[in-house]
């Protein structure tokens, strides 16, 4: 087991992932009208749902800031908090919680170095190596994935991981889990059994009639005992 080393905590281990659900709102490169995804946000948050994140690949910075102000007060109106994916310099600038860093993203130290602890700070891995080396380097939660085929993440390396490697993941850390990739309401129970704190989903939500009904009912699966 890993655990971040000495450094002082502002945030209770466990905390920043509290429910089961993680979903991700996914920006369009050229966002025209923001209405929608800010009634979804706004639905998600209604429904209980404690974090959401946003990712807005290749959209310039300015919109993706302006995005992301409206998203953070919308959650908060609701007691939610916003993740901000791949960027850093927007999650300070709008207020976010937290940001969400992939392995080519800037990295965990060079993040904490200059967020310090206001910031939560997820990491995506694929394996025991990078989780480890993510929880080693202070992240309050890494990503694990692909977990199914998806077609939300084009560059996602190809191979599904297994519930194996996903129990393996969970046996090396002590933070929590998100897993993510192809994920959907008929597999999130397996997924979270087999050692993840939370489901992110992009796709399955994006396509749900009723998504405040979706998140209801995966917010009320059994978490992990921990
Ligand atoms: N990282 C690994 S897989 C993935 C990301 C961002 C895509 C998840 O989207 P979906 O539609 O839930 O498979
Ligand atoms: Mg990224």
């Amino acid at each position: 087991m890993t655990d971040a080393p000495g450094r002082p905590r502002a945030r209770p281990p466990g905390a920043v992932v509290a429910a089961p659900f993680y979903p991700i709102l996914d920006a369009a490169r050229a966002l025209t009208d923001r209405r929608p995804l800010r009634v979804l946000a706004e639905k998600l948050a209604r429904a209980g749902v404690p974090w959401l994140q946003l990712r807005c690949k290749g959209m310039p910075a300015s919109s993706f800031l302006d995005l992301a102000r409206e998203l953070v007060a919308d959650a908060a109106a609701h007691g939610a908090r916003l993740i901000v994916n791949d960027r850093l310099d927007v999650a300070l600038a709008s207020g976010a919680a937290g940001v969400h860093l992939g392995q080519e993203d800037l990295s965990l130290a060079h993040a904490r170095r200059i967020a310090g602890e206001r910031l939560v700070i997820g990491v995506s891995t694929h394996d025991v190596a990078e989780a480890r080396a993510a929880a080693d380097g202070g992240a309050d939660y890494v990503g694990f994935g692909p977990m199914f085929a998806t077609g939300s993440k084009p560059d996602a390396l190809s191979r599904p991981r297994t519930l194996a490697e996903l129990r393996a993941v969970r046996a090396a850390v002590r933070i929590p889990i998100v897993a993510i990739g192809g994920i959907t309401e008929a597999t999130a129970s397996d997924v979270l059994a087999a050692g993840a704190d939370a489901v992110a989903m992009i796709g399955a939500l994006a396509a749900a009639p009723d998504p405040a009904g979706l998140a209801a009912r995966l917010l009320a699966l059994a978490p992990r005992r921990r």
